[in-house]
């Protein structure tokens, strides 16, 4: 017979597996599939099987070490941008600073809100050469390989819409290290380059830090930036703290127009 110790134990696992273990399990093992579809469904206005599809067959059956950004040429052309010249935010190193204040500024417009970014955000995925499956985990990462489908993607993703830029732009950079502006990445290495003078008019960095800001915009980052943007683009600078930058996202009399 149990004492009733034991069955306190057999409880407490019991619920712990319940509401735990079991829904991650189960949330990691959820087809990329059914998070694709419903997430587009969503979003609305896109043929979302059509748009499964022609994303799938850019990694499906490949070595996941050997998938270039162009592999998603056809889900990108499937997927146009809406005409939309106005807000347009991109960001280095600070992904979760401009989710949150995008979530309060519905004007702003980043990759993660057009539908292809909002679909994907966030997610892993990869295929394997002689398999119709796709795995959401345990997929190289960019250390590992540079044509990963996970980051192949992000770069194409984010030349399309760089290509589409116009009008006044901004890019939220950290204060918080020592060279705020990558040549390396995303940003620096595609976006500010696809940045064309006089479909774009301006570009604004808006450098955001906690208290004590390790750089500001006197950064030497900042002549190699400026080297790379077209001539003709005019370009500015503004330090910002986090609070301050939290601040503006929820100032009812700037729903739209810019706080900086
Ligand atoms: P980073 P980057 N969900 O902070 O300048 C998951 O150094 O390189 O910034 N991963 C993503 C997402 C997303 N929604 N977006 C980008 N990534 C990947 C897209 C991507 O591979 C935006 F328009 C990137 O290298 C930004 O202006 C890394 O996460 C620009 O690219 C973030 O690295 C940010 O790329």
């Amino acid at each position: 017979m149990c004492s009733r110790r034991t069955w306190l134990i057999l409880g407490g696992v019991g619920v712990l597996l319940l509401s735990v273990i079991i829904p991650v399990a189960v949330k990691m093992t959820l087809p990329l599939k059914r998070t694709f579809i419903t997430r587009c469904e969503d979003y609305q206005g896109y043929d979302c099987q059509k748009l499964w599809s022609a994303f799938q067959q850019a990694y499906v059956g490949k070595d996941p070490c050997k998938v270039p950004m162009e592999a998603y040429d056809a889900v990108i052309a499937a997927a146009p941008f809406k005409p939309e010249c106005s807000n347009m935010m991109f960001w280095s190193k600070t992904k979760d600073l401009v989710q949150d204040f995008i979530k309060k500024r519905e004007c702003i417009l980043t990759l993660e809100k057009t539908v292809l970014g909002f679909v994907l955000d966030g997610l892993i995925w990869c295929g394997k050469e002689g398999s119709s499956e796709t795995s959401t985990s345990g997929c190289p990462s960019w250390r590992v390989c540079e044509n990963n489908p996970v980051g192949s993607f992000w770069r194409r993703a984010s030349t399309a819409f760089a290509d589409f830029a116009c009008g006044d732009v901004t890019a939220v950079l950290s204060g918080d290290i020592k060279k705020p502006f990558d040549p390396d990445s995303v940003f620096g290495s595609i976006e500010l380059k696809r940045f064309k003078s006089p479909r774009v008019r301006s570009l604004k960095i808006v450098l955001v830090s906690r208290k004590n800001a390790e750089s500001n915009c006197m950064n030497p980052s900042f002549q190699d930036l400026q080297k790379e943007l077209d001539a003709g683009i005019a370009y500015s600078c503004t330090e910002m703290t986090e609070s301050k930058f939290n601040e503006c996202s929820s100032d009812p009399k700037k729903p739209c127009g810019p706080c900086w």
